[in-house]
């Protein structure tokens, strides 16, 4: 009995080792094919000017990209402040609604957000990345108390 065990013993421990190793290897091999499968795209909006408007007010990206979004505050003028929100349909005006009252700023925790650039100053550009969700429209905006009537848009997500 004892010398049975003692035979099997390397042997088995090897097996396993081999056995994770590939595993691992496997693993890696993956998450390295869908990093470089993912396509990436840059995006670029700003506010128009002094205006409560974004410029331009439709942008769009395929379903599942990783996008890098860059917002820059383009006023010249007014010292008003502005963001870029994205959420999921039909939920610009609850989320606009609920941080009235805390100077628009949004808690990227919140579900129904998909992505923030926090608020910019004059002159500002900030960037914010996120996975492109399944395809469709979904509502951007600025959620300075007032803006979101006005300053808002739509990310069109293609297949
Ligand atoms: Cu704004």
């Amino acid at each position: 009995m004892n010398f049975v065990e003692l035979g099997h013993a390397p042997f088995s421990r090897r097996q396993l080792l081999v056995g994770s190793m590939s595993i691992s290897l496997a693993l890696l091999g993956c998450r390295r094919r869908r990093t470089s499968e993912q396509e990436v795209v840059d995006l670029f909006i700003e506010s128009d000017g002094d205006f409560l408007a974004f410029r331009p007010d439709v942008l769009t990206c395929p379903a599942g990209a990783r996008v890098r979004l860059t917002f820059h505050h383009a006023g010249r003028f007014l010292s008003a402040r502005h963001n870029w929100v994205l959420v999921y349909p039909n939920q610009m005006e609850a989320v606009d609604k609920d941080v009235e009252k805390k100077e628009g700023i949004i808690s990227e925790e919140d579900p129904r957000v998909i992505a923030v650039v926090p608020m910019c100053d004059k002159g500002d550009t900030m960037t914010t990345q996120f996975t492109a969700p399944a395809p469709g429209d979904y509502p951007f905006f600025c959620s300075t108390p007032g803006h979101a009537v006005d300053m808002n848009g739509i990310l069109h997500v293609t297949e």
